[in-house]
């Protein structure tokens, strides 16, 4: 049997209270590691660094197998940056050279810096124009239902390269579910933990660019913009990113 697990937290009484956004957490595992994920959740969000949570929600629910569906896991890449403007001006190009218009990439960024506080879901955005087009406000979409489909060998894959921790985990599975959409051009984002500057820029026609300077150490602000085609159904994208059970493969694989 698999269940999905997610976990949000925030500190202030509950998001849709006014509340702020601490921490938020995905999986989907067998009954197996259940009770451990659970509890590992529970602690990240009692412990973590952007405050000390005093709402906290974990939802287990069951996840049908035939009502998975499978992408692959994209193919991964570092840039270099040596600061936060030379991040901005690779993302920039990376937006630009996945199909974002230019004008759009950088409404896209200016969204993100101009937020006083981190949302917790992502803003769409018209990959054309630059037109926020999810109307959803300071709480965004919150991509939801996703993980690996055979954990075990991809946090191997990741220590091989000198990856540990959970921002990079977590992030390249949800930025694969997301290429994974027909609707999406690239995504945009960096880590509102005051302590972690790395961001990316990810598509499914290049992959997942890392690039380790996207703001300045210390800032909680931080986000997620989702560039979409022009004309592209916004319901269906958002019921596939918040609805939607994916596994992400690393070569065809489906085992949990
Ligand atoms: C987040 O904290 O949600 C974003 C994490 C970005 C991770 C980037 C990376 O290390 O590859």
């Amino acid at each position: 049997m698999l269940f999905s697990v997610k976990m949000r937290a925030a500190k202030g009484g509950a998001h849709e209270n006014g509340g702020r956004h601490i921490s938020g957490a995905e999986r989907i595992l067998n009954d197996k590691g259940l009770e451990k994920t659970v509890l590992d959740m529970l602690d990240r969000a009692r412990n973590h660094q952007r405050g000390q949570a005093d709402f906290i929600s974990i939802k287990v629910e069951e996840v049908q197998k035939k009502d998975i569906v499978y992408k692959p896991l994209l193919t991964m890449e570092s840039f270099e940056a040596k600061n936060v403007v030379e991040g901005h001006a690779a993302a920039l190009q990376e937006l630009e050279n996945a199909g974002v218009a230019r004008a759009a990439a950088q409404k896209g960024m200016e969204a993100l810096l101009d937020l006083s506080d981190s949302l917790r879901g992502a803003m769409l955005f018209d990959a054309a124009s630059g037109e926020r087009l999810d109307g959803l406000g300071k709480r965004g979409v919150r991509v939801s239902k996703m993980d690996c489909a055979d954990s075990g060998n991809y946090e191997t894959d990741l220590c091989r390269r000198g990856l540990t921790g959970e921002h990079v985990r977590e992030a390249l599975i949800l930025a694969s579910k997301v290429a994974g959409a027909e609707e999406i051009v690239a995504e945009l984002c960096w880590s509102d933990d005051p302590d972690y500057v790395t961001g990316y820029v990810a598509s499914s026609s290049r992959g997942y660019k890392r690039i380790p300077v996207m703001k300045e150490m210390g800032s909680p602000v931080g986000g997620r913009v989702f560039f979409v085609k022009p004309g592209a159904e916004i319901d269906k994208l958002c019921a596939y990113l918040q609805n939607q059970a994916v596994l992400i493969t690393l070569g065809g694989e489906e085992n949990v």
